[in-house]
């Protein structure tokens, strides 16, 4: 399953390393693979802060379900406060595959809809996919 993560406020590399750790320590999860850590200028020509992207690998036990309540979780604790939608943020944590399986429920669309219009994840995915 490869999982992006994206910070563009306060120290950001630490949050992603907090990200990755805390992803491999959840329950039957393992963290197999990482992407170079990206500096991406912000998408939809917003005036807020560079981020920081990643693309991780895991294998967990986790259902896609629990895996994004899981993220969800994580980005709470890195201090994310949800406000307008893409505003700048601690950590974000987005599940882009998950697989093969295709998910579309309410709250939870895998393959990541976004995937096609973001380069940097397209990037950091064949990057930790050569490792396989
Ligand atoms: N959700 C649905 N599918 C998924 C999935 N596959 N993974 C739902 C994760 N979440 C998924 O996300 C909103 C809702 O998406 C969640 O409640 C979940 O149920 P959010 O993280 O609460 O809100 P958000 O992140 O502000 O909105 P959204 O639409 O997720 O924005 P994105 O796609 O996260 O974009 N520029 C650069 N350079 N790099 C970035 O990483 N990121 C964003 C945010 C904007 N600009 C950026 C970057
Ligand atoms: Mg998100």
């Amino acid at each position: 399953m490869a999982l992006a993560l994206g910070s563009n406020l306060g120290d950001r590399a630490r949050h992603l390393a907090r990200a990755r750790a805390a992803l491999a320590a959840l329950p039957g999860t393992r963290l197999v693979g990482a992407s170079a850590v990206e500096e991406t200028a912000p998408l939809g020509g917003l005036d807020q802060p560079a981020y920081l992207n990643q693309v991780v690998l895991v294998d967990t036990d986790l259902e896609p379900r629990a895996l994004l309540e899981e993220c969800q979780a994580i980005e709470r604790a890195a201090g994310r406060v949800r406000g307008e939608r893409w505003a700048s943020r601690s950590l974000d944590l987005d599940i882009i595959q998950y697989g093969r399986r295709r998910v579309a429920e309410p709250g939870l669309t895998i393959p990541h809809p976004e995937l096609p219009n973001r380069d940097f994840w397209q990037r950091g995915l064949a990057e930790v996919q050569a490792h396989e």
